[in-house]
């Protein structure tokens, strides 16, 4: 069985937590609790390429609910902003500087609202990226171009 862990980093209210939720559960809440230090979030799905287990790790993005472990090292790193507010993605370095040598995906969410920002991050710094909406989108927008990168798999699809 394939195995990725995946860490989740961004600024506080960017929808980290929203996402692991709605891929978790196909579910969307409209209510903000801001993630404290880290949660860590087992899952699994079978696609064409057999069952792929995943360890999501959901971080803080306020500073005052910081972990005080350091940042684990994970096979792919999802780095969050939200492109209705331009200060997220102007943090991008940040948190992009937390990362190791993993593969890295971008990801603008809230795309179901007015956009702001224009992401130059990903092209500035050669990282895939992809606009979603963890509100009206499908679990399939975030995870397929993910794990098509990761397996190798270009025809992978969710079964
Ligand atoms: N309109 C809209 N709202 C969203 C979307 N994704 C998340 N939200 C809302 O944004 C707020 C913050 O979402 P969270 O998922 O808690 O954000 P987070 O990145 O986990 O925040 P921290 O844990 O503080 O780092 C919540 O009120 C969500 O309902 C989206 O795609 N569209
Ligand atoms: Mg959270």
């Amino acid at each position: 069985m394939m195995n990725y862990t995946i860490k989740f980093l961004g600024e506080g209210g960017v929808g980290k937590t929203s996402w692991i939720h709605k891929i978790r559960h196909i579910d969307f809440n409209k209510s903000y609790v801001g993630t404290v230090g880290s949660e860590v979030h087992p899952h699994s799905v079978v696609t064409n390429h057999g069952t792929i287990q995943f360890t999501f790790m959901d971080y803080y993005g306020k500073e005052e609910y910081a972990s005080p472990n350091p940042i684990e090292t994970t096979d792919a790193t999802v780095l969050m902003f939200d492109l209705s507010r331009k200060f997220t993605h102007t943090k991008l370095s940040h948190w992009h500087n937390l990362c190791g040598t993993e593969s890295v995906f971008l990801v603008g969410n809230k795309s179901d609202l007015e956009s702001v920002v224009t992401p130059t991050y990903p092209i500035e710094h050669n990282l895939p990226y992809i606009a979603v909406s963890a509100k009206t989108g499908n679990v399939e927008d975030l995870l397929i171009p993910i794990l098509r990168r990761l397996t190798g798999h270009d025809d992978l699809v969710i079964q």
